[in-house]
């Protein structure tokens, strides 16, 4: 993928100044990211830090967990390279997760890294399934149930595409092992109390019978999951022609409740499943690439 066959205003920056990742063009990008593969995004901070710590400790090169240290700046996302890995986190939800994933396709670009894939590890409400579950997207759905991410282009509504690449969303939930995994569509609200049918805000427009009959309408069509970034990863992907998979875990079953009433240790033990999925893959492209690399 070129991305000036995208964007071709780009050439015209003597310097892209991107901004929230605390990094420029103009930095040696092509040295720190070039072989970049997999970029691995958390919507948290400290997600993002497990991730990298783990990749240092499974995939070399093994240094001390101290040198594990972010690079750019951190006041927005945080961004870790361990090996031909990227671990940042995106903050929460399609208008935080978009910056990063313009500003991160931007620096890959600057970088000439190729052939590189986009994972998306969250946490999210199962819709008919249980706590600890991975829900491996095969699309991102709006709130109303349709296949599409809108945007408002120069004031015009303008709908993406929101299918996620099916053979890697597979190869991912081959990746499973012990672990409750299934493939689902997954709804992308724009907050997590009113978009997301929860009776738990500080206001409340609606009964619970409404919200059982939304969500039971979402599980008929094969939603299984509820978070705040699918549908506009997916679209983003589709338009740059990146692989790109969202691996989330779910919290709780919205069928049974709206609060999230895990300990911190048991929430960290659900967000080690994605994580240790996109982790056995890599090692398996890794693996494969060795064996491609002995052959020739
Ligand atoms: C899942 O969890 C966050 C809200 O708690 C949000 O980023 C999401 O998609
Ligand atoms: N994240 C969400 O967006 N929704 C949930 O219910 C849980 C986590």
């Amino acid at each position: 993928m070129n991305l000036l066959d995208h964007n071709p205003h780009l050439a015209d920056l003597e310097t892209d100044y991107l901004y929230h990742l605390g990094l420029t063009s103009k930095d040696e990008l092509k040295a720190m990211f070039g072989n970049v593969k997999h970029v691995a995004m958390h919507g948290s901070a400290d997600r993002a830090l497990a991730f990298a710590l783990k990749l240092n400790e499974e995939l070399g090169p093994g240094i001390d967990p101290s040198l594990v240290t972010p690079i750019g700046k951190t006041e927005r996302f945080v961004l870790y390279k361990i090996g031909n890995v990227i671990s940042v986190s995106h903050g929460m939800g399609q208008p935080s997760h978009s910056i990063l994933l313009h500003e991160i396709t931007k620096l890959l670009h600057y970088a000439g890294a190729q052939d590189f894939q986009y994972y998306r590890l969250g946490t999210s409400g199962g819709i008919g399934v249980e706590a600890g579950t991975v829900v491996v997207s095969r699309r991102g759905l709006n709130p109303a149930g349709e296949p599409k991410y809108s945007l408002y282009v120069l004031g015009k509504e303008r709908d993406y595409p929101t299918e996620f690449d099916p053979v890697l969303a597979q190869e991912i939930l081959d990746c499973r092992g012990e672990i409750e995994a299934v493939l689902g569509d997954t709804v992308a609200a724009d907050d997590f109390y009113i978009e997301q049918g929860r009776l738990d805000g500080a206001f409340c427009p609606i009964t619970p019978a409404q919200k059982m009959n939304w969500l039971q309408g979402l599980y008929a069509q094969g939603a299984r999951n509820m978070e705040m970034e699918a549908a506009g990863f997916a679209a983003f992907c589709n338009v740059l022609e990146i692989g790109g998979a969202d691996i989330c875990v779910a919290l709780l079953n919205r069928l049974h409740g709206d609060q999230v009433t895990s300990t911190q240790a048991q929430l960290a033990a659900f967000a080690d499943n994605p994580q240790r999925m996109l982790l056995d893959y890599i090692k398996k492209k890794a693996a494969e690439a060795q064996t491609a690399t002995e052959v020739h």
